[in-house]
């Protein structure tokens, strides 16, 4: 399929998405939304795919929302829309989704790397929810996702201030993951990828269930739902697989991948 803002591309098990406008810094406009969805659901639908890997330029992952796409809206048009809700689909992909982010994270592409399951950063990386800055606020998650990522202390600094941060402070503040060198960050992110896409496909989307609970709930029933799906997999071959390899040292041979 032809895209018009993305590039999109299977290397091995990996799905890639390129973010691809750069005359806009990557700004996120209805097609692009328009085109994740359908890029994810192409790669969800493959069966050989494991892991995604989102990235944008090395300018820029994404300065924002487009910001000339939202200036005419009116209150009345965007709140029957429910405008932005159309995200959320994307923030709900099964398979695992890694943000390889270099550049400016800005607003709306901060909150489009928040959706991923885990960020790397290159060096060059800034993060930043600069919206206050607009007469707005974050709109695609980032008051939640961030405060739930970085603490209450952090999210105000930069939400009320607009300020951006680079990927040392975002790192010590548990925003990414890790920070490698510009010209490793897509190694970095397809090595963590593929390893992801060798593992045993239902726990692999079972950990990434149980680990996106921990933000919908209570202790209790996280923990109560993490040991129900514990259980379930051992009705897979893959545990049997993975265990009886363990014991007879050899590397495990999985169905499920
Ligand atoms: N929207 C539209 N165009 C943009 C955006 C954007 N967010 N960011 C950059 N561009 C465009 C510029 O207008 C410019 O275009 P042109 O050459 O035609 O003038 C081009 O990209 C290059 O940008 P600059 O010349 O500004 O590049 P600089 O290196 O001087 O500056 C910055 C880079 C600092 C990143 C600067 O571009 C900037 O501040 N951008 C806006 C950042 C921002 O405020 N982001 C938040 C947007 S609001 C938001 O995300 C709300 C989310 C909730 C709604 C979600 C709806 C989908």
């Amino acid at each position: 399929m032809a895209y018009e803002t993305l590039i999109v591309e299977t290397r091995g098990n990996v799905g890639l998405v390129t973010l691809n406008r750069p005359q806009a810094l990557n700004a996120l406009n209805s097609t692009v939304l328009k085109e994740l969805k359908e890029a994810y659901a192409a790669f969800h639908a493959d069966e050989t795919v494991g892991a995604i890997v989102l990235t944008g330029s090395e300018r820029a992952f994404a300065a924002g929302a487009d910001i000339k796409e939202m200036q005419p809206l009116e209150f009345a048009d965007i709140y029957k829309s429910d405008f932005i809700s159309g995200w959320d689909e994307v923030a709900k992909a099964r398979k695992p989704v890694i943000a390889a982010v270099s550049g400016f994270a800005l607003g709306g592409g901060c909150e489009l790397a928040m959706m991923c399951d885990f960020i790397i950063a290159s060096e060059t990386a800034k993060f930043g929810q600069p919206e206050i800055t607009l007469g707005v606020i974050p709109g695609m998650g980032g008051s939640q996702r961030l405060t739930r990522a970085v603490g209450k202390a952090k999210a105000m600094d930069l939400i009320l201030t607009g300020r951006m941060m680079d990927a040392a402070e975002a790192e010590r503040s548990g925003l990414v993951s890790r920070v490698v060198a510009p010209e490793r960050l897509l190694d970095e992110a397809f090595a963590a990828a593929e390893k992801i896409a060798s593992l045993s496909r239902p726990s692999v989307m079972m950990a990434k269930e149980a680990v996106s609970r921990a933000f919908e709930t209570t202790l209790e029933e996280g923990l109560r739902f993490e040991r129900r799906l514990f259980h379930s997999l051992f009705a897979t071959e893959d545990q049997k697989e993975g265990m009886a390899a363990f014991v007879e040292k050899r590397k495990p041979a999985f169905t499920h991948r």
